[in-house]
């Protein structure tokens, strides 16, 4: 019996059953680090291998799964069912993620749009390549590449079969290239959306792929026994439905839309329902750089501040070298805490941000570095922050530390590089949109139960299958303007902020601008003001100047906070302004120049 018959208000939640066009992929890199390591090290594929993060095997070889090693197991209980498991350390994760940046970077050789998730998954939307294909194949003796979950009673009229047969074969060309140039056994999963591409993927694992046809879904979603194995359902949703007697997909599949509605949101209910049903209409976004680079890492429980300061220093050293690699310039650095609350058995994270200057850090040879003296600057920084999350006077009990870079320079090159820096959206919002983290009054407060383990984690290059939505400019800009007048610490910030304002921002911003220039040269009113202000890191850029080829017109101070690269093609351009595509302008026709000519703010405010 098809179960969405049993449910009165099925056509709300079923309108998308009929659209198979597309041919998604998705390839998962069988038991990634241990693969990892075994390709640093042949010798150790021929023995039981576990990769250990503090007390727990995070993942173990295939020859150790023989012997019932399951990933997260405690070490001593491994131990136990396999006593010659060889145990490899997995808490750096560097060379994890370069490995995983390969595979990523490798998948966009089929020109189509590539999804990370995670470290070790990507989607692949070959809907087009797969059009391109049907062209010149003769479908008459096309086969599917790998196993077929179900055998089809009946052509699906829309051609889908033949489509995904093409797709079949193109994750097993994914596959062999990734095995070929990188060394790693994968799985893949086919199918017309990414919910049943990604849960028919592990079906034969290692080494496998399969494919899963439309008419298919409903039934093999039957098959899995927790709501939980569905990849957008989270331990909340999962609590809510448990309390509601729905255990198994198959339940969820059976329960009437109206029953769900009486705990969900109405869109939540429809999008349970269509899960269920293995039915997803999300698309395949495209991954680019991350937004933010992070690490954690969490303990059992640390008191002590200059413990705490280790730890830091220590994150940091590591983060530095995730910024070499990532090639951009921070602007924004993030502190997080979780603090362990000793009364309610209960812990949650806080975390605090700020600006940072970019002059902290330098490029030589393309490579992003930072002197011992940034260093310096950088754990002032975050041990300000730090002061700001926990009150001192008091005892406190951490379980995680963390630090992110979360907004970054772009760098260009190029003549036209000033003109694309100021003007181009993308690589202004990362100098720009710092509203939200000026705000570091508002800790992000997560609470969850006490881990008794614990890990090393990173938010680097984690895709979210569904980003929050775009804040509308309005709101952007009433946050930017609070943010403005409750941040006073960084010319730069506003100097570069009014480079990218219309003329009437302009004016609202000048107002600002006077009076932080005013309190930026006065010590902090209050200690307990919630964002950063006169660090060292941020005077050197009011302090420090080298402008002596300025025309006259241009404010230093602005022109102190532009990074290097952009600084010396201004300089050059003008001493020499026939190689300019800015105009040439003097203070007295400032005004005429066009209305976005970052020229005029250049000008000092009166
Ligand atoms: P997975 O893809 O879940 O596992 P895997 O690749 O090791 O094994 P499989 O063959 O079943 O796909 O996770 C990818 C990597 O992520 C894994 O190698 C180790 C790491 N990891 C953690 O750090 N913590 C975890 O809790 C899990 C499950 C994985
Ligand atoms: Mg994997």
């Amino acid at each position: 019996m098809d179960v969405r018959n049993m449910d009165s208000s099925s056509s709300t939640f079923t309108d998308i059953t009929s659209d198979h066009s597309k041919s998604i992929i998705h390839i998962d890199i069988d038991c990634f680090y241990a693969q990892v390591e075994m390709l640093r090290k042949p010798e150790l594929r021929s023995e039981p291998l576990g990769i250990q993060q503090k007390n727990i095997v995070v993942t173990s070889n295939y020859e150790a799964r023989k012997y019932g090693i399951k990933k997260c197991m405690l070490v001593t209980e491994a131990l136990k069912v396999c006593p010659n498991l060889k145990l490899l350390n997995g808490e750096d994760l560097h060379d994890y993620r370069a490995a995983s940046n390969k595979i990523f970077l490798l998948l966009q050789n089929w020109k189509s749009p590539v999804e990370k998730l995670g470290m070790d998954e990507n989607f692949i939307d070959v809907t087009n390549l797969v059009q391109e294909k049907l062209k010149s194949t003769n479908i008459g003796n096309l086969t599917i590449t790998g196993h077929l979950y179900s055998e089809p009673s009946m052509a699906c009229p829309c051609g889908c079969h033949t489509r995904l047969k093409l797709a079949s074969q193109i994750a097993n060309e994914m596959r062999q290239k990734i095995l070929d140039d990188l060394g790693f056994t994968t799985c893949a999963g086919v199918s017309h959306n990414k919910l049943l591409a990604k849960l028919i993927c592990p079906l034969y694992k290692p080494n496998d792929q399969t494919t899963i046809y439309p008419e298919h879904g409903v039934s093999f979603m039957s098959t899995l026994e927790s709501v939980r194995s569905i990849p957008s359902i989270g331990s909340k949703t999962t609590e809510t439905l448990i309390s509601q007697n729905i255990v198994s997909v198959s339940d969820l599949q059976q329960v009437s839309l109206d029953v769900l509605k009486k705990h969900f949101s109405s869109d939540m209910a429809v999008r349970l329902k269509n899960l269920s049903l293995g039915e997803d209409n999300t698309p395949v976004k495209q991954t680019g750089r991350p937004q933010s680079i992070g690490l954690e890492d969490s303990f059992k429980t640390v008191s002590v501040k200059s413990e705490v300061e280790e730890k830091f220093s220590a994150l940091l050293q590591r983060l530095l070298i995730l910024v070499r690699e990532d090639g951009r310039i921070p602007v924004s650095l993030r502190v997080t805490l979780r603090k362990k609350d000793v009364k309610r058995l209960s812990s949650h994270r806080e975390s605090r941000q700020c600006q940072i200057s970019p002059s902290i850090f330098t490029i030589n040879s393309g490579t992003v570095t930072v002197t011992e003296a940034g260093q310096e600057k950088l754990m002032t920084v975050i041990m300000r922050l730090f002061n700001k999350l926990i009150d001192l006077s008091k005892p406190f009990h951490l379980t995680l530390v963390g630090l992110a870079f979360t907004k970054f320079q772009e760098r260009m090159t190029g003549r036209s590089s000033i003109v694309n820096y100021l003007m181009n959206d993308l690589s202004v919002q990362s100098v720009l949109n710092i509203q939200n983290d000026c705000d570091t009054s508002a800790s992000s407060m997560d609470y969850s139960a006490v881990s008794p383990s614990s890990s090393t984690t990173t938010d680097l290059s984690d895709a979210e299958v569904e980003p929050s939505p775009k804040k509308p400019k309005k709101v952007t800009w009433i946050a930017k303007r609070r943010c403005l007048s409750r941040d006073v610490a960084s010319p730069s910030k506003l100097k570069v902020g009014e480079l990218r304002l219309n003329s009437k921002e302009l004016e609202k911003v000048s107002e600002l601008r006077l009076n932080s220039r005013d309190r930026s040269l006065t010590p902090r009113a209050s200690p307990a003001k919630d964002v950063l202000d006169n660090s060292d890191a941020m005077r050197d850029i009011a302090e420090g100047g080298n402008c002596d080829e300025c025309p006259s017109y241009v404010d230093k101070e602005v022109f102190n906070a532009l990074p290097e690269e952009m600084q010396q093609e201004l300089k050059s351009m003008w001493k020499n302004p026939s190689n300019s595509d800015m105009p040439r302008t003097s203070t007295r026709n400032m005004n005429k120049t066009k209305p976005n000519s970052i020229m005029k703010y250049f000008v000092p405010q009166k």
